[in-house]
């Protein structure tokens, strides 16, 4: 993007600044702070082209923001990013709380900046409204990745429903890819919906587990393990080598059982450490096979594309159904119709023809 004129004045204005520091939009702008309390579009977008780590935090509280001011600016940085997003690895990781999930992105991540990628962890909490944030709040654990210049770490958007904030986690993906994260690492907790979510925003999906507890005794559902590309135990050290290797050989027999998957990939069974950083680099390699399997067979691109084509019908829905509720009239009439449906005075049916035609 061209250095606008305002920019170009502010430039000139500032000469006396140290000039490292204005030679992108975003800076100049932070400059201009005084007379203007948010940096403009533009600005933003550059700072995100130019991988400055403040405008991307800044464009995605833009995303999360309810403010329908806020909104309309987000939407016009994502389209300003949309080209430059796409070109990643978006990797879901499910599991149970306590099963290592932190540790094990952390782990991964500080592989993958090791060998050059720039890696951003984003989450998807639905419980984060009442917990504040419960799976990546404890961001402080991911001390060295918190601290490693090539990667981004964000805690999840708080939001009332999930597919809120879902939507919101699909719109910071595209911002962070824009900014040159190549590597997209999504958490989630396998509880309610939100691994369906998450299964649906990434390429390959990623179920930790535990070796010795049952799929009940770990919340884990069964349509989990369908989704699944990989299911990696983990805390496969000390006294519970034995039986990760024992949950290993009969994960991989039950995964035998499900239908062949449209990508042609047998999804994979393998042990990991997080805590001692063993078997990570195996999994990362499972991955890239995975990745290459995939753009050869063209799964890869036609998985995106069903992915966008749910995210609009999703969205449309999203907003069809928030619509409707927030009508004052359907808020009164809504519960006069519930009332005369306790009362046996009308038909759930009728109730609904009623409500959907005022
Ligand atoms: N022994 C062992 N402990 C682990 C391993 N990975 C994680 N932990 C421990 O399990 C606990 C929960 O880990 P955490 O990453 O916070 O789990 P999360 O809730 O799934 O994010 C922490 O005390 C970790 O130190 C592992 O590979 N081996
Ligand atoms: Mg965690």
């Amino acid at each position: 993007m061209k250095t606008s004129k305002k920019h170009k004045s502010a430039l000139k204005e500032n000469e006396g600044i140290s000039p490292p520091e204005i030679t992108d939009a975003f800076a100049i702008t932070k400059i201009q702070k005084k007379r203007q309390t948010q940096p403009s579009i533009e600005a933003l977008v550059n700072g995100i082209f130019n991988q400055n780590i403040t405008a991307l935090s800044r464009a995605i509280t833009l995303v999360e923001s309810k403010n329908a001011n806020h909104l309309e600016k987000a939407n016009q940085i994502i389209k300003a990013c949309l080209p430059k997003a796409n070109n990643s690895l978006r990797i879901g990781i499910t599991g149970v709380p306590g099963v290592g999930k932190s540790t094990f992105i952390e782990a991964l991540g500080k592989h993958l900046t090791g060998i050059g990628k720039k890696v951003a962890v984003l989450a998807v909490d639905p419980s984060s409204s009442l917990t504040k944030g419960s799976i990546l709040g404890d961001k402080t654990r991911m001390e060295d990745l918190v601290n490693d210049q090539n990667a981004y770490i964000r805690p999840s958007a708080s939001g009332d429903t999930l597919g809120g904030v879902a939507r919101k986690t699909r719109e910071t993906i595209i911002l962070c890819e824009a900014a040159g994260f190549d590597t997209i690492i999504i958490e989630t907790v396998g509880v309610g919906q939100s691994e369906t979510a998450v299964h649906s925003m990434v390429d390959f999906f990623l179920l930790l587990k535990l070796a010795g507890a049952g799929d009940e005794l770990q919340g884990i559902k069964r349509g989990i393990i369908e989704m699944a590309d990989a299911i990696v135990i983990n805390k496969a050290d000390g006294d519970t080598i034995k039986p990760a290797k024992l949950a290993k050989v009969e994960f991989s027999r039950a995964l035998h059982l499900y239908p062949e998957k449209d990508s042609k990939w047998t999804p994979k069974v393998s042990l990991c450490s997080a805590l001692k950083n063993e078997g990570i680099v195996s999994v990362w390699d499972m991955i890239l096979e995975y990745e290459k399997q995939t753009k050869e067979n063209k799964f890869f691109t036609t998985k995106r594309s069903s992915q966008n084509q749910f995210w609009l019908l999703q969205t449309i829905e999203d907003r069809l159904k928030s619509n409707f509720f927030e009508k004052t009239i359907v808020k009164s009439e809504l519960s006069k119709q519930l009332k005369l449906i306790e009362e046996h005075k009308t038909t759930p049916f009728a109730a609904a023809e009623y409500l959907l035609n005022l």
